[in-house]
């Protein structure tokens, strides 16, 4: 059997990595396009890196950026691909308002690069196209659930890129007959999420604060309402997407949501406390109300743990989101297999395990500095 070859851009991401791994269990060959950075930036694909003077190596790595057109070319034509996967993106809605410029550069005419580079390559039959679309071309939500067809209100420069980058790839197929496909993703985490995306900022302090390293956490909008899922169950559907016998688009989403506060509770419950909330507005605030379990010995019945800031507000918030995946249920049979509390547990105990480390490390007389934003 002839192996299938895999491109994927963004591959150091939380998404790149769980997609890199199926990949390669798939018994593909895989590429994968990082930046060049002043310090590493591999940590989430080292355990899969295969060293290339090795014998019979499936996995590469090659420099290159989404802004770079000539880079990007090249690339594809010496890998030819039979599948890209463009997971590559500046993903931050928060910071997509500081560099709107630039995430558009990035989202929308890099994501137009590589269709270019496909079709100006002759690659156009043979190469089958997968683009990383968001819950967040809803935006302001104009009816719940949101289905494939529900209409778009984009509330960040980020989600406007990314509004361009869903029609220029629809647009490519309509043209040219390419296989390419939008995977319409609500918010999908994981023990490898970014730590300043608000779950894994939550989860992550909530260990800190556990171990005594840290002693509040400072959010912004804590009612917004999120559908979340498992970064793992929607790399499947992914790869799924590309293996049809015509593209498609799909939402992918657990068709739940629950709110920033919510996942706070469950954190701070996953991590060995149980919390309050008392105060509106900026003046909300979540104290420890009980102790449950053996993992919090630097946390007391009393103590303040959460706040608000102002500063993780938005210029333009997107308030609710909740999909609807009755079409890939019903086309490709995916369903989601990991609950939000699952999710919220193996997070947890991920950042636990590094805050019992660092806390003992501290105990020695080292200092490691937690790192916030
Ligand atoms: P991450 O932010 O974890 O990863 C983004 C990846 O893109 C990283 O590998 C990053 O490299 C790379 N990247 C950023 N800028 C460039 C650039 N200029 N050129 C090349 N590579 C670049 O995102 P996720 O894994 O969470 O998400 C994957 C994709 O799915 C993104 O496009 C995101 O917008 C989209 N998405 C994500 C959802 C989610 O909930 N996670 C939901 C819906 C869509 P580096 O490591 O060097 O920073
Ligand atoms: P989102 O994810 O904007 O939905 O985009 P994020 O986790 O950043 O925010 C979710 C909600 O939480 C609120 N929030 C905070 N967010 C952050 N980051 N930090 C905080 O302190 C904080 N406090 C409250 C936000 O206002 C928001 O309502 C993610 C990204 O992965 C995108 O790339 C992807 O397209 C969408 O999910 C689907």
């Amino acid at each position: 059997m002839i192996m299938k070859k895999a491109l994927i851009t963004g591959i150091t991401g939380q998404d790149g990595s769980y997609l890199a791994e199926l990949l390669l269990e798939k018994g593909y060959e895989v590429h994968g396009i990082k930046r060049r950075a002043s310090s590493f930036n591999t940590e989430r694909i080292d355990h899969i890196y295969q060293d290339p003077n090795a014998e019979n190596p499936r996995f590469f790595l090659h420099y290159g950026d989404l802004t770079d057109s000539s880079n990007l070319t090249r690339i594809l034509k010496e890998v030819q691909p039979d599948e890209v996967y463009n997971l590559a993106a500046q993903s931050h809605v928060a910071v997509s308002f500081e560099a709107p410029e630039y995430t558009a550069d990035v989202v929308a005419n890099g994501t137009l690069r590589i269709l270019e580079a496909i079709r100006f390559l002759g690659l156009e039959k043979k190469t089958r196209f997968y683009q990383a679309s968001t819950s967040e071309l809803f935006g302001e939500v104009q009816e719940i659930p949101q289905t494939e067809t529900t209409p778009f209100h984009p509330r960040s420069p980020y989600a406007v890129a990314k509004m361009y980058a869903y029609w220029i790839t629809i647009n490519y197929r309509e043209s040219y007959g390419m296989y390419a496909c939008n995977g319409i993703l609500f918010n999908h985490e994981s023990p490898r999420r970014g730590e300043t995306f608000v779950t894994r900022k939550i989860t992550r302090a909530f260990a800190n604060i556990a171990q005594g390293l840290e002693e509040c956490v400072y959010l912004g909008n804590m009612d917004a309402l999120r559908d979340w899922g498992h970064a793992k169950d929607y790399v499947r559907m992914q790869w799924m997407m590309l293996q049809q016998d015509a593209p498609d688009d799909f939402v992918i989403a657990t068709g739940r949501q629950i709110s920033v506060r919510d996942f706070v509770r469950l954190s701070a419950k996953e991590a060995g406390f149980e919390l309050e909330f008392s105060g509106e507005g900026l003046a909300e605030v979540g104290t420890v109300k009980a102790i449950v379990g053996e993992d919090a010995p630097a946390v007391q019945v009393g103590d303040v743990v959460v706040r608000v800031n102002p500063r993780y507000f938005r210029p333009a918030e997107v308030e609710t989101l909740l999909g609807d995946p009755t079409k890939a249920k019903e086309k490709l049979g995916w369903v989601p297999e990991i609950t939000v509390e699952e999710m919220c547990a193996e997070m947890v105990a991920n950042d636990l395990a590094k805050a019992k480390q660092h806390a003992l490390l501290k105990l020695h007389g080292y200092t490691i500095p937690v790192t916030k934003e």
